[in-house]
C-alpha cells in the first residue's frame, strides 16, 4: 500500500498542482515538529499546530502523551485497523475535541500552543512532574545540549529568559544568533513615508524633530519581540493623526494593507480638527479595551504601548532629570489637557494595559513612568 504511494514532492506538486504555493496553510499534526518542516517548504506560510503539545496543555497530568493514549483519555479513541489515515483522522478528532470542550477556536488553540506556560511541567525523566521553570540549573542545560532544539520541553525553557539567559551554554552563547527579521522594503518604506510626512513636526514644546519619536517607538516594538510589520507601523502610528495624510486607502498603497491595519487602530482622531480631548480620550479607551478582550492578541495593542511609553518616559524624565512637576509640565497649550485630566488618562492606559498579556515588563515601565509623573 505505502508501497505504491506516490512521494510527498508528486503528492504536493502534481497531484495537486502545487496549489499551497500561494496558500497560508495549517499543518496540524502529533507532534508536529516532525511533520511541519516537510509541508513548510511547499507552501507560501505555514504555522504548526501540535495536538501533542495541546494535550500537555490540557491534560498535563496525563501519564503519557502518545496519539493513542491521548485519544483515549480524551474518549476519541478509535479501533486501530493499522492504516496510516487512522493517525490523522485522530489527530484530526484531538484537535476537535480540545476545539470544542474548551470553547476555543483554531486561531486561539494557535495561540495557546505557542504562548509560554508558566505552568508547565516536565512530561518525561527523572524530574517529571517537575515545574519547567523549577528545574535545577544543570539538568535545563543538560536538557538543552540533549534534545532536538524544537522539542517543546527546550522551546519552554528558551521562552522564558529569566531562566534561560542564566543556563544558556558557553556554546550557544558564542554561536552567531540570527535576528528574528531583517529589514526589508516594509521596514523602509514605512521610514520613508514617516520621514516625509513629519518632516515639519516637532516634539511637544521643543524643537526636537518628531521622527525621534517615531524611532523610539519603533525601537521600543522591536526590542519586545514586534515583527517588521509592527516596527513599521510604529514609525507611521501618529501619521494619521498628525499630518495630512488621511486617506488610508493611499497609505496602503504605499505601505500595505497589514501596515494601516495597525495605524488606523492606533489612531483616535481622523478630523481635522481633532474633537475635544477628553471625548477623544475615553472613545480611546474603550476602543483599548475591546482590542484587549480580543481573544488573539491583536497587533497594534505593542505598538499602541510602545507609544504610552515613550511619551510617558520623556515625561517622567523631565520630572527625575530637570526638577519639574507635572503641574509645570501639563500646561496648555502645548498640551491639550491639565495635570488631572492627565493623571486620568495615564492611570486609565496602566490599568487597561495591565489586564492585556502584552509585553509585562513595557506594561511595568509605563506603570513606574506614570507614578514618577503624578507622584
Ligand atoms: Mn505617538
Amino acid at each position: 500500500m505505502v508501497k505504491d504511494a506516490p512521494t510527498l514532492d508528486d503528492f504536493i506538486t502534481v497531484q495537486h498542482a502545487d496549489k499551497f504555493r500561494n496558500s497560508n496553510v495549517l499543518v496540524v499534526a502529533h507532534n508536529a515538529k516532525f511533520d511541519y518542516p516537510m509541508f513548510a517548504p511547499y507552501c507560501a506560510h505555514a504555522t504548526q499546530l501540535c495536538t501533542m503539545n495541546l494535550g500537555r496543555k490540557f491534560y498535563p497530568a496525563a501519564p503519557s502523551y502518545k496519539l493513542g493514549v491521548l485519544a483515549k483519555i480524551c474518549g476519541v479513541h478509535k479501533v486501530p485497523t493499522h492504516r496510516a489515515l487512522d493517525d490523522v483522522e485522530t489527530s484530526f478528532a484531538l484537535l476537535q475535541h480540545f476545539a470544542t470542550a474548551n470553547s476555543l477556536s483554531i486561531s486561539e488553540l494557535i495561540e495557546l500552543e505557542q504562548a509560554v506556560d508558566p505552568d508547565a511541567v516536565m512530561p518525561f525523566g527523572k524530574h517529571k512532574g517537575t515545574k519547567i521553570v523549577d528545574l535545577p540549573k544543570d539538568y535545563a542545560i543538560w536538557l538543552i545540549n540533549t534534545l532536538d532544539k524544537d522539542d517543546w520541553v527546550v522551546r519552554q525553557l528558551r521562552n522564558t529568559p529569566d531562566l534561560y539567559i542564566g543556563i544558556r551554554t558557553e556554546a550557544e552563547m558564542t554561536e552567531k544568533l540570527m535576528p528574528n527579521w531583517q529589514p526589508t522594503d516594509i521596514f523602509l518604506d514605512a521610514f520613508k513615508v514617516a520621514a516625509e510626512k513629519h518632516k515639519d513636526g516637532v516634539r511637544k514644546g521643543t524643537t526636537i524633530p518628531y521622527i525621534s519619536h517615531l524611532l523610539a517607538v519603533s525601537a521600543l516594538v522591536i526590542e519586545f519581540g514586534g515583527t517588521e510589520v509592527q516596527a513599521g507601523a510604529a514609525l507611521l502610528h501618529d501619521v494619521i493623526e498628525d499630518t495630512d495624510l488621511k486617506d488610508t486607502f493611499f497609505l496602503a498603497a504605499l505601505v500595505g494593507p497589514e501596515i494601516v491595519k495597525i495605524v488606523v487602530a492606533c489612531t483616535d482622531a481622523f478630523e481635522d480638527p481633532k474633537p475635544p480631548w477628553r471625548e477623544r480620550k475615553e472613545k480611546y479607551i474603550v476602543h483599548l479595551q475591546e482590542m484587549i478582550a480580543e481573544p488573539v492578541t491583536n497587533a497594534a495593542l505593542l505598538v499602541a504601548l510602545a507609544d504610552k511609553v515613550h511619551n510617558a518616559e520623556t515625561t517622567a524624565n523631565m520630572v527625575l532629570l530637570e526638577g519639574l512637576t507635572a503641574k509645570q509640565i501639563f500646561i496648555n497649550p502645548p498640551f491639550n489637557a491639565g495635570v488631572d485630566e492627565q493623571k486620568w488618562w495615564y492611570t486609565s492606559l496602566v490599568a487597561e494595559f495591565s489586564k492585556s498579556t502584552v509585553a509585562p515588563k513595557l506594561v511595568e515601565r509605563l506603570d513606574r513612568a506614570v507614578k514618577v509623573i503624578f507622584k
